[in-house]
């Protein structure tokens, strides 16, 4: 593809942009509504990591997912053809004792894609600062190949099967914190190297990531949690057909 924005130019030097605007304040506070009742509902127990790919039976997450401004914005760092992946929210609650964290990690590791294409729009569905442990990342890291990955010594760490990039690999000197607004969202490629740090703030830190691969990363190994991806095309074409069709769970907006 041709690099050609500032947006994809940054993206590809560093592995991310942030500070994206993608809702309004009356946009994402209807979001956030929603969202609020699924956690009335689920419980928070479920909340902080295990609405996974929910997009297919809640139409709030759907409509955030393929919102046209957002496919928008993805089309433009990684080029025309986009299939949406997966959505997972990352919600971490206020923790005085500072006991949830996300590891260091690249996203593709355990995703089972070959070639490890993937991308991610993080977007906050409440304010996420320093404070209420927004994500970090270490600009250039997505250019160093996969990185090895152990088991995080550490209790508390919420990814998936407690991966973790051992710390001799991280250069935390470097560290960037992604803060964004409500509505505001970040794009992370998916080898960057990014964490995020306990929530010692009385606030939520809820986002949401939604993550898109172009069609010829096919699925060569089952992913982390044992499944297989069922991804939807947004925009563009597949040529490539690895997946099988799936049809779209609501109507676009
Ligand atoms: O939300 C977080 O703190 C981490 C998110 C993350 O690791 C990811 O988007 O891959």
């Amino acid at each position: 593809m041709t690099v050609s924005t500032d947006l994809a130019i940054a993206y590809h030097r560093d592995g991310f942009v942030t500070g994206l605007d993608l809702f309004s304040p009356a946009e994402i506070a209807q979001y956030r509504a929603c969202f609020d009742q699924l956690e009335a509902r689920e419980g928070r127990e479920k909340c902080q990591i295990g609405l996974i790919n929910w997009h297919f039976k809640e139409e709030f997450i759907w409509q955030m997912a393929t919102d046209p401004r957002l496919l928008d914005l993805i089309k433009q760092v990684m080029g025309e053809d986009v299939l949406l992946l997966a959505t997972h929210f990352f919600c971490k609650y206020p923790d005085q004792e500072g006991k949830k964290f996300v590891a260091w990690h690249q996203d593709i590791t355990y995703w089972g894609l070959e070639p490890p294409l993937a991308h991610t729009a993080w977007i906050a569905v409440d304010d996420s600062d320093i404070a209420n442990g927004c994500m970090q990342a270490i600009p250039g890291t997505h250019k160093r190949g996969i990185a090895p990955h152990a088991k995080s010594a550490r209790a508390g760490n919420l990814l998936s099967i407690n991966q973790e990039i051992p710390d001799e690999h991280v250069d935390k000197s470097k560290v960037v914190p992604l803060e964004l607004k409500a509505g505001q969202l970040s794009l992370h490629e998916g080898q960057l190297y990014h964490a995020s740090h306990p929530n010692t703030s009385p606030r939520r830190r809820c986002g949401l990531t939604v993550r898109f691969i172009p069609p010829e990363a096919r699925q060569v190994m089952l992913n982390s949690t044992g499944q297989q991806w069922q991804p939807l095309l947004m925009r563009g074409a597949d040529r490539y057909h690895h997946y099988p069709e799936t049809p779209a769970p609501f109507a676009r907006a």
